[in-house]
């Protein structure tokens, strides 16, 4: 065989196609390495950018392709989409915008999976039916579930969880007849209407099974959804025989179900508490001003606050959800930069839970330049605050709640937490006594080395600078 013969024999727009598949597929590993520490997050980030155009780039040069049209249109209309939501859905609205996200995914998939069956149905393999039955049925869950997440996150639909009785049993009930259908198409790829049945049944599922989480727990249902979205696109990989969907939809799928369980287990709540307790149905109490707790509460005022701090060696930040609703990260920021100047040693104190977002606190922390030396988690923290002067609570009250250590039967009796009430003094920056998450009162809030300094956290820090300056 000469060279040229040789050279004919090659498919070359095959090898690229493979080539470019598996460099996408190298780049989404080393992008989700990347991702896992806070100071390699960016470049993590650009890799998986990367990587996911390769993977556009590449399955452009699939031969099965026949005209390029519709998938020049789809691109276009994509852009459309994705471009202003990166842009301009700000960074408290992220678990909105990761739901509505996974909804887009969850409907191309089950798209893709409808195509496929529609074209094909007649000359399909058994191996193929079954794979392209469990990307309809987890695609269109994903459709369903994340709008109904995105819904309740918005405000749309009613936060609490919604339940009759036989719920659980129901959609037990959905769950067995879709995966007998899978299993009967199987047996008989043509019989069109099973198809149809399952496709609405996972449409059904979506709804009933999200329905009845509330609102507060959707982050946790955002990544189990993750989870079957990346499924879904791992069995569209084998449908479609494309081995970039296959790997990325299996580390889209493991890696969302790791998020899920490090969430559950960070709040001390089993998966099954999570998908079924219903819990943060009701909130304990409902309160707006200083005056509603059991206890004695010490209230001061910005300015109290600055005299302990100009005193301070030893400052601990502990942020929490109401510093993402205040947004009050950058007035942290400017406050702790003076202390600093003046020779006090500052340090953040990251819960894992903080917040309603996995590392919502670091994201929001880091948009203000705090360094990421700066930023402890729990375990490398905890001791320390006994050798603290003043630990500043920011908008936090779950995650610094003592009820998890010494209330038997609390919603989060078990929950690892912050200890700052063993520092000498602890600012807690919040507008009323209201509960946070969990709906439980925090005796933290009544403890003798506590002073409680009411209103929005971002123009409290303002105030307590203003003083630290003047
Ligand atoms: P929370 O316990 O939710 O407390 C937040 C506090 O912020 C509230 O008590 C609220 O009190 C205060 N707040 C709200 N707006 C404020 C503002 N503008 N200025 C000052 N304070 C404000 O927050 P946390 O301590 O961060 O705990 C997080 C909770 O969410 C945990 O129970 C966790 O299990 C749960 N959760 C977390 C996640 C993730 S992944 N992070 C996911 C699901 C659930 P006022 O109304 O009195 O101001």
């Amino acid at each position: 065989m000469n060279a040229n013969d040789y050279m004919a024999g090659i498919d070359l727009r095959g090898t690229a196609y493979l080539l470019t598949l598996l460099v996408a597929s190298v780049l989404f590993l080393l992008g989700l390495r990347g991702l896992s520490h806070s100071e390699t997050a960016r470049r993590g980030m650009f890799l998986a950018v990367f990587g996911m155009v390769a993977a556009v780039l590449g399955t452009l040069l699939n031969s099965r392709i026949v005209t390029y049209e519709w998938i020049l249109g789809g691109l276009v209309v994509g852009t459309i989409i994705g471009v202003p939501m990166g842009l301009w859905i700000p960074m408290t609205k992220m678990p909105e915008r990761i739901a509505l996200s996974h909804a887009f995914g969850g409907l191309a998939v089950a798209l893709v999976g409808v195509a496929e069956y529609w074209n094909h149905h007649a000359s399909l393999s058994r191996f193929d039916t079954g794979a392209i039955g469990f990307e309809v049925l987890l695609g269109t869950i994903t459709l369903t579930g994340s709008l109904m997440a995105f819904g309740k996150l918005m405000g749309i639909l009613p936060g609490r969880p919604q339940t009759f009785p036989g719920q659980n049993a129901l959609n037990l009930a959905f769950l067995t007849t879709a995966l007998v259908l899978i299993v009967l198409l199987i047996i008989q790829p043509t019989q069109q209407i099973l198809f149809y049945v399952l496709f609405t049944i996972g449409l059904l599922l979506g709804i009933l099974m999200v329905a009845r989480i509330g609102g507060a727990d959707m982050p946790v249902v955002i990544c189990i959804l993750n989870s079957y979205a990346g499924l879904a696109a791992a069995a569209t990989g084998f449908a479609l025989n494309n081995p970039v969907l296959i790997v990325c939809g299996a580390l889209d799928g493991g890696s969302g179900l790791i998020l899920a369980l490090i969430m559950s287990k960070a709040m001390n709540r089993s998966f099954k508490n999570v998908i079924f307790g219903a819990f943060g149905a009701t909130v304990a109490q409902e309160c707006v001003g200083p005056d509603c707790s059991s206890g004695t509460v010490r209230d001061g005022t910005p300015e109290d606050a600055a005299e302990l701090l100009k005193i301070a060696n030893s400052v601990i930040v502990v942020p929490g959800y109401g510093m993402a609703v205040a947004q009050a990260q950058h007035a942290i920021r400017d406050l702790a930069d003076l202390l600093e100047k003046a020779g006090t040693e500052v340090k953040y104190a990251i819960h894992p839970v903080a917040g309603r977002m996995p590392g919502h606190m670091n994201v929001l922390l880091a948009e203000a330049n705090i360094s990421y030396d700066q930023l402890y988690e729990l375990d490398s923290i905890n001791d320390e605050f006994q050798r603290t002067d003043v630990s500043i609570v920011v908008g936090a009250n779950d995650v610094v709640n003592p009820a998890a250590k010494s209330t038997p039967g609390s919603p989060i009796y078990g929950m690892p937490i912050l200890n700052v009430g063993q520092s000498k003094v602890v600012l807690v920056l919040k507008r009323s006594m209201s509960p946070g998450f969990a709906g439980i009162e925090n005796e933290l809030f009544v403890q003798p080395n506590t002073m409680m300094i009411f209103g929005d956290a971002k123009k409290t820090l303002a105030q307590i600078s203003a003083a630290v300056k003047a």
